[in-house]
Parts: C-alpha cells; sequence; structure tokens
C-alpha cells in the first residue's frame, strides 16, 4: 500500500524536461511521485491548505497550489552559494485532506499526517501552509512519531499565544497550545521578529513568565540577525533532541509581503530570513519547518508567494550543505 491516508496527491503535475536542457526548473526537480518502497527523499513537501482558522478574513488555504505553480518559474540553481538544489532528492506528497467546514478535523488530520510522513520517512518534512494554527498539530505530529525534546524557532510579529478558551484554535494560538499541552516546553521556545503594535502586554507576560525567549523585529535591527540566530541555535541544540521552525510570512516588512493578513510597517527583510533559512537548515537537528499565512488573494504580481517559495530555497540550499557537505 503505497498511499498516505491523510494527505492527497499533489493537484498539479508538471511535465518535466520540456525546456532548455541545459536549465533545470524546480518543476523538473521536485517529483509528485510517491516515493517507491526504500526510497528516502531528502526533502518531504507537505501542502496545507487550511485558512478557515484565521482570526482575520486568510486566504491562505489557496496557498500551497499557488506555491507549486512558481515552480516553473526559478532554477534550482543558487548561484551565492553555487549549489545546485537537483542533487537532493525533493516529493511533493500532496496536500493535506481537509474537511470543508470541522476545523477540528483539519487539525487531526494534520496531526495524523505529520505523525504518518514521519514513521514511513526519515527527510524534513516542509509544510506549505495555511495558517499559523496548523503549526500546533504539525509538532505535535511529529512528537508523537519522535518522542523527542522538541524546541521550536519561530519567526513572526506576534507572540501567537491566544487564550484557547476565546474561540478555539486559530493563527493566534499555536504557541499557546504547544506550551499547555506540553508538547514543546515554554523555555524551548524562541520567537524573532516580534513587532510593536501588533501584541498586548498581557500576552507578552504570559509568554516570558512561561519562559519563551522574545526578540522584537527592533532588536534584531540593532543587534544584527547572525548573533540572535546563533544564540538561538545554540540555547536549544544545547538542550533540545530536534529543533522544529516556523515562518509566519508576516515577520517580514509590508513591502516585502503585501499578500498577508496582517501586514505591518518595520519588519525584518528578506534577506534576514533566507539567512536563517540556510542557517537552519544546514543544521542537523532542525527535523522541518512551515511556512504559513501567504494569502495569494491579496498579493500583488505573487511577490509574496515568490518571497515564501526562496525561503524554502535557501532552507533547502542549507540542506544541501547538511547533507551533502
Ligand atoms: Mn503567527
Amino acid at each position: 500500500m503505497n498511499q498516505l491516508s491523510y494527505i492527497g496527491a499533489p493537484p498539479l503535475r508538471f511535465t518535466p524536461g520540456k525546456g532548455d536542457p541545459y536549465v533545470t526548473r524546480l518543476s523538473d526537480w521536485i517529483t509528485p511521485d510517491l516515493p517507491r518502497d526504500g526510497e528516502q527523499p531528502d526533502l518531504l513537501l507537505i501542502g496545507v491548505p487550511l485558512s478557515k482558522s484565521s482570526i482575520s478574513f486568510s486566504g491562505a488555504h489557496s496557498h500551497p497550489q499557488q506555491f507549486r505553480q512558481l515552480w516553473s518559474s526559478f532554477t534550482t540553481y543558487d548561484m551565492d552559494e553555487d549549489i545546485d538544489l537537483s542533487a537532493l532528492s525533493a516529493v511533493d506528497l500532496g496536500d493535506v485532506k481537509m474537511h470543508i467546514t470541522d476545523i477540528a478535523r483539519c487539525h487531526r488530520n494534520i496531526e495524523e499526517a505529520l505523525c504518518e510522513v514521519t514513521t514511513r520517512f526519515t527527510g524534513r518534512p516542509i509544510l506549505i501552509g495555511g495558517d499559523h494554527s496548523i503549526t500546533y498539530p504539525a509538532v505535535q505530529g511529529l512528537r508523537r512519531t519522535r518522542q523527542q525534546r522538541i524546541g521550536l524557532i519561530q519567526f513572526d510579529a506576534h507572540l501567537d499565544v491566544r487564550d484557547t478558551s476565546y474561540g478555539g484554535s486559530s493563527n493566534g494560538t499555536p504557541i499557546r497550545s504547544l506550551i499547555e499541552t506540553e508538547v514543546v516546553r515554554a523555555d524551548d521556545i524562541v520567537t524573532i521578529g516580534l513587532r510593536s503594535f501588533a501584541n498586548s502586554r498581557e500576552y507578552r507576560q504570559y509568554a516570558e513568565q512561561k519562559g519563551v525567549t522574545l526578540f522584537t523585529a527592533r532588536h534584531v535591527r540593532q543587534t544584527g540577525m547572525k548573533q540572535v540566530l546563533s544564540w538561538a541555535i545554540d540555547y536549544l541544540s544545547e538542550k533540545c533532541d530536534a529543533i522544529y521552525v516556523t515562518f509566519d510570512v508576516d515577520v517580514m516588512d509590508q513591502s516585502i509581503v503585501p499578500g498577508v493578513p496582517a501586514i505591518g510597517p518595520a519588519g525584518l527583510t528578506a534577506e534576514e530570513l533566507f539567512y536563517s533559512a540556510r542557517e537552519l537548515g544546514r543544521h542537523h537537528k532542525v527535523i522541518g519547518m512551515d511556512i504559513v499565512c501567504v494569502d495569494p488573494t491579496k498579493d500583488l504580481r505573487d511577490v509574496t508567494s515568490r518571497v515564501a517559495l526562496h525561503l524554502f530555497l535557501h532552507f533547502a540550499s542549507g540542506c544541501y550543505r547538511q547533507i551533502k557537505g
């Protein structure tokens, strides 16, 4: 039985090898076919098309498909690093099956999907959201398989520690849910890129009192991402068995990512995020990542989707270094 129970086949398939034979496009590289028995791809792409759980209106459920559509527009060659990603194996496992209205069931499917994928495959799952609510069930699923102490690095303008008794699981609650269910210890969470006028003192105090480490976007600008990130990696890798990374794209400045529900000024730059994705990809304790809250329906010329795709590509470039040296 080669099918996955909680993930449907990729809704987009390209015909590979149609262009210049000297140019490899992402659509030539990422295969939509499930690995055969014994095959272990390096990168496991999983679409998570859920945004009914978003606090503000979001079309992020359409992002996985938009993400795929851009594969024919970019190549596998990282010029800065002189790396060709096509030396890695990458598979598009498809989209997690969603219920039309039952959000709790959608979240359960995500948890089960991650559990199933990580039981069968050893590669790194890369989740394409969807809104930020997907991170909680995703890490729950990983934790069920791995039984390890998992640390979390969260890039986000927002704390995402809203009280779940106030409306249930949403894109404002994943970090609080992880803490309260003890899937991740609060002091194993580092949040980078928080913005003023996007959070509340009460929730900041909640996070700090629990032990979450917080870095604002201004702190990153003054200190430098290199220093902040290397501190976060050292801090977590010393005490945790594994590290999961979540990129809420709204952490970047509104001029870079117009297609997110919660745009805001003075956010992080694309370069800071790409650098982080690369560094995290090359770290042996990093077991997977997600990219969330891209809403293609609000985007301009796919600007935000292109940034999200490049986040994945820089992470993959880091993975190349980790795997191939
Ligand atoms: Mn978030």
